[in-house]
């Protein structure tokens, strides 16, 4: 092995031990750099004579490459090194899943009463609102409630402070009067008022609250004013209504006198599943009856001429049974493992 071979070797030895580009190029130096060994070789041609120079220089000249090209090798070496250490240091799991967010869905209380103004829209029912603070004659008097009834006292209803008068609804009755009151107001002239069929959904509030009762709760109550409305009516309407809402014709419907001041005669509603976990368990629904002459009088409503029937339903407990959810607080309490399974 002559000189350069030993000095190409001595080269790739010495790329080969360096730990970073830096070093490298000082390695570098010692053999190209203007002061290195190939630049000493290159230099020390002038003192040979032109045959020989032409030769050694040939070989000088290739020692160089040979030099050169080492060095381009591991200064790809240290890159890729680099590259794989920088590659791991910022390793991304392209199978993670990724951080959207996440699609909401109705809530399961809203799910019902979307169903039933669907239901009783395609009957030909209106959805009327009102507000859910109140005077104390829409929500009570012109409902025919006594003026001693113990719903009026402040263990039953929520009064605005310092207010006798104005109160949280107790119901959804109030948004019915209001109903009648513009509906009379709107046909004054007509002969006779058009019909007014209704339902009023909506959220009531009442000073309760264990299991089965929440201070805030949802309502549904309907109403069907006209002449010659009757309890047959009320009846085929509320019977074919729950067949639809349960998605079943195995379903027995019973009306059991009850009494409510704004009704009379009123009803208590219960239903029985034919087949399933609940079979032949009578459970209470609703409530109705035809309205009280008192409460269409308030409405401004002759009931010497006009007759309707009322009735209500508690939404939550509509949901309960549809799901088969046991605890009514579940629905209010914004717990995202119970309120996505309804998604
Ligand atoms: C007017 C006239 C009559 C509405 C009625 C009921 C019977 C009833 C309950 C359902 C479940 C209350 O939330 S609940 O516990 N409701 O039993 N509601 S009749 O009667 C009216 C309403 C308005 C003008």
């Amino acid at each position: 092995m002559d000189n350069l071979d030993q000095l190409i070797n001595e080269a790739r030895t010495a790329f080969d031990a360096v730990a970073d580009a830096a070093a490298l190029e000082q390695a570098k130096a010692r053999f190209l750099g203007k002061n290195g060994l190939i630049t000493e070789q290159l230099k020390a041609l002038g003192k040979l004579a032109p045959e020989e120079k032409r030769e050694r220089g040939a070989a000088v000249n290739r020692a160089k490459t040979a030099i050169e090209q080492a060095l381009e090798a591991r200064r790809e070496g240290l890159r890729q090194v680099a590259l794989a250490a920088q590659l791991a240091a910022e390793r991304l799991d392209v199978t993670l899943p990724g951080r959207g967010s996440a699609l909401g869905g109705l809530h399961p209380v809203s799910r019902t009463l979307e169903r039933i103004e669907q239901l009783f829209h395609s009957i030909g029912f209106v959805v009327a609102d009102g507000p859910e603070i109140e005077t104390d004659w829409h929500n009570f008097t012109a409902l025919n409630v006594p003026p001693n009834h113990p719903a009026r006292s402040m263990q039953d209803t929520f009064f605005l402070e310092g207010e006798k008068d104005v109160l949280l609804r107790t119901h959804t009755s109030p948004v019915q009067i209001r109903s009648l009151l513009a509906h009379v107001a709107r046909y004054r002239d007509a002969d006779p008022m058009p019909d007014l069929r209704l339902i009023a959904p909506g959220r009531v509030y009442r000073v309760d609250s264990d299991a089965t009762h929440s201070p805030m709760f949802h309502q549904v109550e309907g109403l069907w004013v006209g002449e010659d409305v009757s309890f047959a009516d009320l009846k085929g309407v509320v019977a074919d209504f729950l067949r639809k809402f349960f998605e079943t014709e195995q379903l027995q419907v019973r009306f059991r006198p009850s009494f409510f001041p704004f009704t009379e005669p009123s009803a208590e509603i219960d239903v029985a599943f034919m087949g399933g976990a609940l079979e032949g368990r009578w459970l209470e629904v609703a409530g109705c009856g035809m309205v009280h002459p008192n409460v269409l009088r308030s409405g401004g409503i002759d009931p010497e001429r006009y007759t309707g029937f009322a009735f209500g339903f508690g939404p939550d407990r509509l949901t309960m049974l549809r799901y088969g959810v046991d605890d009514l607080r579940l629905f209010f309490e914004g717990d995202l493992r119970f309120l996505a399974q309804f998604r």
